[in-house]
C-alpha cells in the first residue's frame, strides 16, 4: 500500500530515553512473561515504579508479535504498552510477521484508548538480535499504515537510544518517505 507524504510527517524520531516522553503511551520491548527485564524494560519499570509490576503480574503474559496495555503509574505517560518482539534468528522463522505484529497490535490499543500521540522503543533491536535496518523497515511501514488507517492517534514517535539506531531509523525513514 502506498503510504501518502502526509502520513510520513506524523511519525518523528528522536534519540532519547522513552521512559522521559510526554505521550499518551510509551511502548515497551518486554519479554512474554511482561514481568520485567533488562533493558528499555528494566527502564520503564524503573521509572513507573512497582505498582506497574503488580498490573503486570494480572495479565498472564503475552504472546509474541503481540501487547497488552497498562497504566503508566510514575511514568509521565499514562499508559504502557508491552509488546513482545521476536528474537532474531535468520529472518526466515517468522521474525517479520511477528514484528510487524507488536508494532500494529499497539496501533490498535492506543487508538482503542483514545491515544493521540504514542512512543515506540525499537523493539527487538537490544539482546534479541534484529538487524536494525529490517527492524526499522517494518516499525516505520506498520505504523504508517496504521497511521492511514485512521484512528486518534496523530503523532507517532519512535525514541531511538543512542546515534547509531537513530541514524539507521532516519535512513529508512527518509527512503520511505521520499525525502
Ligand atoms: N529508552 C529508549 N530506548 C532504550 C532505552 C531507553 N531508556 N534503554 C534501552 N533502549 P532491548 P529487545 C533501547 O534489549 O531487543 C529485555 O530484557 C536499546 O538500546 O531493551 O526487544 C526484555 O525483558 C535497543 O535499541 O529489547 C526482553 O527480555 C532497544 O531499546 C528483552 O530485553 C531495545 O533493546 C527484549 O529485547
Amino acid at each position: 500500500m502506498a503510504i501518502d507524504k502526509a502520513i510520513w510527517s506524523k511519525i518523528t524520531l528522536v534519540d532519547g530515553d522513552i521512559t522521559k516522553q510526554n505521550v499518551d503511551a510509551i511502548v515497551n520491548a518486554a519479554n512474554h512473561t511482561l514481568l520485567g527485564g533488562g533493558g528499555v524494560d528494566g527502564a520503564i519499570h524503573r521509572a513507573a515504579g512497582p505498582e506497574l509490576l503488580a498490573e503486570c503480574r494480572t495479565l498472564g503474559g503475552c504472546a509474541t508479535g503481540s501487547a497488552k496495555l497498562t497504566k503508566g503509574y510514575r511514568l509521565p505517560a499514562k499508559y504502557v504498552i508491552h509488546a513482545v518482539g521476536p528474537v532474531y534468528n535468520d529472518g526466515h522463522h517468522g521474525e517479520p510477521e511477528r514484528l510487524a505484529g507488536c508494532y500494529r497490535t499497539a496501533m490498535d490499543l492506543a487508538n482503542q484508548h483514545g491515544c493521540t500521540s504514542i512512543a515506540f522503543a525499537a523493539i527487538s533491536c537490544g539482546v534479541y538480535g534484529y538487524p536494525i535496518a529490517d527492524a526499522a523497515r517494518i516499525a516505520l511501514t506498520s505504523v504508517a499504515e496504521k497511521l492511514a488507517a485512521g484512528g486518534s492517534v496523530e503523532e507517532a514517535r519512535f525514541v531511538l537510544f543512542g546515534q547509531p539506531v537513530f541514524g539507521q531509523f532516519q535512513a529508512v525513514l527518509d527512503e520511505l518517505a521520499g525525502v
